[in-house]
């Protein structure tokens, strides 16, 4: 079934050069908001299953389209792409390991707990700024699918 389903999906984004069925587009990158809960290590293991990673939110514009998108799919406590598991004074998008460092949304007080605390969520009731998290913690996320761009990602 999830073969057949993957056939199809490849079938229609061949046929109209655009994003799989059930994924979004957004300045030529194709994005997939998932309602189900996972740990951010799965979820990026879930995303890289379908040659994506977590997002990657590196400008203003695309916060406020994350935003956006985030409550026209009743989506309000999800993983992105931003760690600092390696390194727990540096913050890093995954899998680019690129340092974030020209745009942040991070809540007022955050990140607070880099030892525990080294996963980004974005949460609507934190106004969907970015605050810190453990993990562990099963979210909601966010995948940006590589490879489909027209625009460097
Ligand atoms: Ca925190």
């Amino acid at each position: 079934m999830i073969k057949s389903c993957l056939i199809l999906a490849l079938m229609f984004q061949c046929a109209l050069g655009a994003c799989w069925l059930g994924w979004v587009e957004f300045k030529g990158v194709c994005y997939s908001f998932n309602p189900d809960y996972l740990p951010w290590l799965s979820a990026q293991a879930s995303c890289q299953l379908y040659g994506a990673r977590l997002i990657q939110v590196d400008s203003q514009e695309k916060q406020e389209w994350l935003e956006k998108t985030l409550k026209e799919t009743n989506l309000n406590n999800v993983w992105i792409g931003g760690t600092c598991r390696l390194h727990q004074s540096t913050w890093f998008w995954v899998p680019s390991y690129r340092p974030i460092k020209n745009y942040t949304n991070w809540l007022a007080g955050q990140p607070g707990n880099p030892s525990a605390e080294q996963c980004i969520q974005v949460y609507s009731g934190y106004q969907y700024k970015w605050n810190d998290l453990s993990c562990l913690t099963a979210l909601q996320y966010v995948c940006e699918k590589i490879g489909t761009t027209k625009v460097q990602s």
